[in-house]
């Protein structure tokens, strides 16, 4: 039978790096039959994790698009990376995705991944299944993980199973929704169903209450019969929990061990009968403000959540069928660029290998190739019906790194690798900047930036290095100062003749205008590199003719691009012409703009230079055993703490650092409290250096000047 939007499941798998998505993904594959040998990733054999780099490595980097066929379902799995520092690749899975699978470790509980990742499921609405891995792992202890999950994560967090075999002798469950006791053989696979022991029956009639109960609790009908009979039948029980977990009204928890292939029969049973398909979720908001029904009878809209580059292959595109149903060799409108692109050939994936297919309905997913000129977050439309599906909205940055090529020759090769990169990873911004004279990289951490030059080394076969990034400091004025500068110049037949009087003030908003000048002409520069230049044209009198205006204040742009200090940008700075001198024969706009650069110089040695720097907004969330050391070390970076919050087991630090402080934080934080703490940064506002600080960095600047 062909399949329909109602059969299919898109499930992502999210947790803490080393919880057993992969692992637990190659399970799910074998038990369903799409694999025969089932993979490990000490023998760098699973499914998802089939590129070199993540082999060699031994973790996900990438996320990987997997489908199982289970009962009347098509399962899609998208297994994702746990570092933090490739949360690019779990938002955009999280995008497509109808239903997360949360993993945990059974011996190491709610981790500060499983904490981060439970926020984006709030954020994103995303009905949400606990599955509690690695119960054979001799520290295995579910319900030590229980109570963290349900104290963390609230009691809507249900338990569906239990065990009384945890540990190395792991080879039964107890389900408590079918009330039935799996009892696996050493191979795991398909168990045999048991009785309940007596002993057991107590708690897991209690655990079945539990679950009646909120499946009653979302539908009025349901509860009245559940209030009248005191239970629900099979088909009820499950219409109930479908509401309650669509609504996140219940986070259902199973256990299982990927190791020995027990008990991922059972969740993908439970994702077939309960999951929500793609048509059951809310329709998916659309660009323009309206929304869009997944429905495959509808008009197409085609939405690429992730590209990937490959060898041989070149760009591989992934993308979810948001409406309609996509056909191999439709014309498409892609919405961002109007661009046409022919989808030849579309397929299903499995990992690295793809299997072709005709038609792709609304709410599956699937990948393409060869696609012109497509990117992340476009989305392909049929021509006469334009929608375009809302944004992944990716993390910005938290850590900067300046990078060289192996030799000078190598810059155009390098950065044209970076490019290439950077337009498959929305979590990194290449900037080319002039002022800094660097290359640099904003990345989401230090491993990050680690597979980023792996990635240029090991397949473009160049060398990068990284270097400390420079700081992109602001100059400012904290006195009012007046300076004139004549501009002389005799050569030859024709000379250059032109004078400047200039006012520089600090400018700050609200400031009242100048009461001793008459004001001519006023104008207001927002910079490009934030703050304002104020510009008062108050000459009186005719002694600079107004056509030199803009000579004039070119001079002054040039001054505050590089300003007089260290080179950086100046800002918030009122300048007034109030006087001056010209030539009839000798002055034109060359003279002027020197005249009023040089004006502008000196008058700025005389106004008490101030150099401000970054300060950033750094969020740290950690867990309480480390928040000592996370404190004391923020001590030594400047930091001015705004405020702790304290959530469960986890501190949330709010705290202002320079960013000037902050280089390589993403590796200290890591090391300092091994890998239990996370954090985010935000550019906050530029704030005054203390005088020692601004001396070193003046002097420094000179002896660079000097040595140039
Ligand atoms: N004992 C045991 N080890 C497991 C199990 N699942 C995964 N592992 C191991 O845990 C480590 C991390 O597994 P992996 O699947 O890469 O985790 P991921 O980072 O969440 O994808 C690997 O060494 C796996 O072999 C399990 O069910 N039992
Ligand atoms: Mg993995």
């Amino acid at each position: 039978m062909a399949l329909t939007t109602k059969d299919i499941r898109n499930v992502v798998l999210l947790g803490h790096s080393g919880s057993g998505k992969t692992s637990f993904s190659e399970t799910m594959l074998f038990e369903s039959g799409a694999i025969k040998r089932r993979g490990s990733i000490e023998g760098k054999s699973t499914v998802s994790d089939f590129t070199n780099i993540e082999q060699t490595k031994g973790y996900s980097i990438f996320s990987t698009l997997m489908h199982v066929k289970w009962k009347n379902s098509k399962i899609n799995i998208i297994d994702t990376p746990g570092s933090d520092d490739f949360v690019g690749e779990v938002i955009s899975s999280m995008k497509v995705a109808d239903t997360s699978m949360m993993i945990l470790n059974a011996a190491n509980g709610v981790e500060v991944g499983t904490e981060i990742l439970w926020e984006y499921t709030q954020k994103f609405k995303t009905p949400t299944i606990f599955v509690v891995s690695q119960m054979d792992h001799d520290k295995a202890d579910f319900e030590a993980t229980l109570d963290q999950a349900r104290n963390r994560f609230g009691p809507k967090v249900l338990p569906v199973q239990y065990t009384t075999t945890a540990g190395v002798g792991f080879n039964s469950i107890i389900d408590a929704l079918r009330m039935v006791m799996y009892v696996f053989n050493d191979e795991g696979g398909k168990p045999e169903k048991h009785d309940i022991p007596e002993s057991e029956m107590g708690r897991a009639q209690e655990m079945h209450n539990a679950l009646v109960e909120a499946a009653a609790e979302n539908d009025e009908t349901l509860m009245e019969k559940f209030f009248e009979e005191g239970s629900l039948n099979e088909s009820e029980l499950a219409e109930g929990l479908t509401i309650a977990l669509a609504n996140q009204e219940i986070y259902p928890v199973f256990i299982c061990s990927a190791e020995r292939n027990m008990g991922s029969g059972r969740i993908m049973g439970f994702i077939n009968d309960i999951a929500p398909s793609p048509a059951d979720r809310a329709d998916a908001p659309l660009t323009n403000g309206e929304t869009l029904a997944c429905d495959a009878s509808g008009d197409l809209a085609v939405f690429i959540y992730k590209t990937l580059s490959e060898p041989q292959v070149g760009m591989v595109s992934y993308f979810k069928v948001y409406s309609g149903t996509l056909a191999a060799g439709n014309d498409l409108i892609n919405h961002s660029n109007s661009g046409q692109e022919r989808l030849n050939q579309i397929y299903v994936a499995e990992g690295k290998n793809r299997t072709s297919v005709d038609n792709l309905i609304a709410g599956d997913i699937g990948v393409t190739v060869k696609l012109k000129n497509s990117h992340t977050n476009d989305t392909l439309h049929a021509k006469a019906a334009p929608f375009e599906v809302e944004h992944i909205d990716f993390p910005s940055p938290r850590i900067r790194a300046a990078v060289q090529p192996g030799s000078k020759g190598e810059m155009e090769k390098l950065m044209k690798a970076l490019h290439q990169i950077e337009e498959e990873d929305p979590t990194l911004i290449i900037e080319q900047s002039a002022t800094l004279k660097q290359t640099i990289l904003h990345a989401q951490g230090q491993l990050h930036l680690d597979i980023i030059k792996y990635r240029v080394e090991k397949v473009n076969n160049l060398v990068m290095e990284f270097e400390q990034p420079k700081i992109p400091y602001r100059e400012t004025i904290t006195k009012l100062a007046n300076e004139s500068y004549r501009h002389k110049k005799q050569s030859g037949g024709s000379g250059q003749f032109a004078e400047v009087h200039m006012r520089i003030e600090p400018f700050y908003q609200g400031m009242p205008p100048t009461k001793d000048l008459t004001i001519r002409s006023a104008s207001e520069e927002e910079l490009p590199w934030g703050g304002f230049m104020i510009f008062q044209w108050c000459i009186v009198g005719g002694s600079i003719d107004s056509k030199y205006i803009n000579a004039i204040k070119k001079g002054i742009m040039q001054q505050m691009e590089e300003g007089p200090l260290t080179g950086s940008h100046c800002q918030n700075i009122r300048v007034s012409i109030y006087d001056g001198k010209m030539h009839a024969v000798d002055s034109n706009d060359m003279a002027f703009m020197i005249a009023s650069a040089q004006a502008f110089k000196n008058a700025f040695e005389k106004s008490a230079p101030q150099l401000l720097e970054p300060i950033y907004d750094l969020e740290i969330l950690c867990s309480d055993t480390v928040m000592g050391d996370v404190m004391g070390d923020l001590q030594t970076r400047r930091a001015i703490i705004q405020g702790m919050d304290s959530d469960g087991h986890y501190q949330k630090i709010k705290a202002k650092v320079p960013l000037s402080e902050l280089y390589q934080y993403s590796s200290s934080l890591r090391s300092l409290t091994q890998g239990r703490a996370k954090f985010i940064r935000e550019f906050a506002e530029y704030n005054s250096v203390s005088h020692d600080i601004q001396q070193k960095i003046v002097n420094s600047y000179k002896s660079e000047l000097q040595e140039a």
